[in-house]
């Protein structure tokens, strides 16, 4: 039987790790948010995709929550001596991924393609798969217009009040080859969708043409485990884009959001006393600790959500 696990960056990909520690390559498909992907300095980058890889690999730094582990920051020291744009840290090592990447789209390999071979460079074994070669760009209406998601996000430090998210290029981007396999396979038994945000890093990995529709058409359980811990999400400044679209962030909320989908939601034991409201609506709930400090943890969650 297979999992297909949806993932965004850090809190997911660490649930995608403890996936691909506890299941064998040939049993599991990582699909993972490309909208906050973008063009910088000439590169490609796909944080979301290097967060799940750089865990998966044992690289990704736990202090910082992106990038590689004893980075070093060279590059960016001559870029600003340049006069060049430096709002977006890119490290030494990361770079060396980032230049991997565009010099083979470059060569007309799609973004499939390359993921593949990047990742099995760095040994991993597991399918971690773009949730769509076509580009989609999560952006967020403020003041100041459309801004790209990391625009946004690290540029403006999320300043500007926001009115709306969109993801450009959607409708119109297909699914990627391995998401759409996984997505159709006969033996599918799950979808785990990991600790991300619903809104940024989950709903563009939905929004990806027909996606919705197949999970819903399936009769696979969805068992989503909650980024949020003691009702708040682990990350600060996105509970503020949040607040200011008018959603509230609780798990109640979240299964909402994820209604028509959703079997079965993956809790902190902080937050025990949703479940009740959870399992009222239709939406059964397991407790548990879900904050992931190291490997144990991880493996020990993935554990509970392929049980649950
Ligand atoms: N986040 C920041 O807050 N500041 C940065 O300078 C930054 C650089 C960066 C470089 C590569 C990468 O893969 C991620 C990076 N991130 C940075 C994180 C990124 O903005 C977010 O983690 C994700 O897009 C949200 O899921
Ligand atoms: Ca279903």
């Amino acid at each position: 039987s297979h999992i297909l696990a949806l993932s965004g960056g850090v809190g997911g990909a660490k649930l995608a790790a403890g996936l691909a520690a506890v299941l064998p390559p040939e049993r599991l498909t990582i699909a993972v948010n490309t909208g906050d992907d973008f063009e910088h300095l000439g590169l490609t980058v796909c944080p979301d995709i290097d967060s799940v890889t750089y865990a998966l690999a044992g690289l990704n730094d736990t202090v910082r929550g992106w990038g590689v582990k004893d980075e070093t920051w060279q590059a960016m020291a001559m870029l600003k001596a340049l006069g060049e744009p430096d709002w977006f840290n890119l490290g030494d090592r990361d770079l060396g991924m980032h230049i991997a990447r565009s010099w083979h789209l470059r060569s007309g390999e799609t973004l499939s393609q390359v993921t593949a071979r990047l990742t099995r460079a760095l040994g991993i074994a597991h399918a971690i798969v773009p949730m769509s070669d076509a580009p989609v760009r999560t952006q967020v209406r403020t003041e100041q217009g459309w801004l790209d998601f990391q625009r946004y996000f690290v540029a403006e430090q999320c300043r500007p009040a926001a009115s709306a998210i969109r993801f450009a290029g959607t409708p119109g981007a297909a699914p990627s080859p391995g998401f759409a396999a996984a997505l159709a396979r006969d033996d599918l038994a799950a979808v785990v969708i990991c600790p991300s945000n619903p809104y940024l890093s989950v709903d563009p990995i939905l929004a990806v043409d027909g996606v919705r529709a197949a999970l819903a058409a399936r009769a696979v359980p969805v068992i989503a485990v909650s980024p949020l811990v003691g009702g708040k999400a682990l990350k600060g400044p996105l509970a503020k884009l949040l607040g200011e679209l008018g959603q509230t962030v609780s798990n109640a909320a979240i299964a909402a959001h994820y209604a028509g989908l959703l079997d079965h939601l993956v809790i902190d034991q902080s937050d025990a006393a949703d479940a009740g409201g959870l399992r009222a609506g239709g939406v059964s709930a397991t407790i548990t600790g879900t904050v992931m400090c190291d490997a144990d943890d991880r493996e020990r969650l993935a554990r509970v959500a392929l049980s649950a």
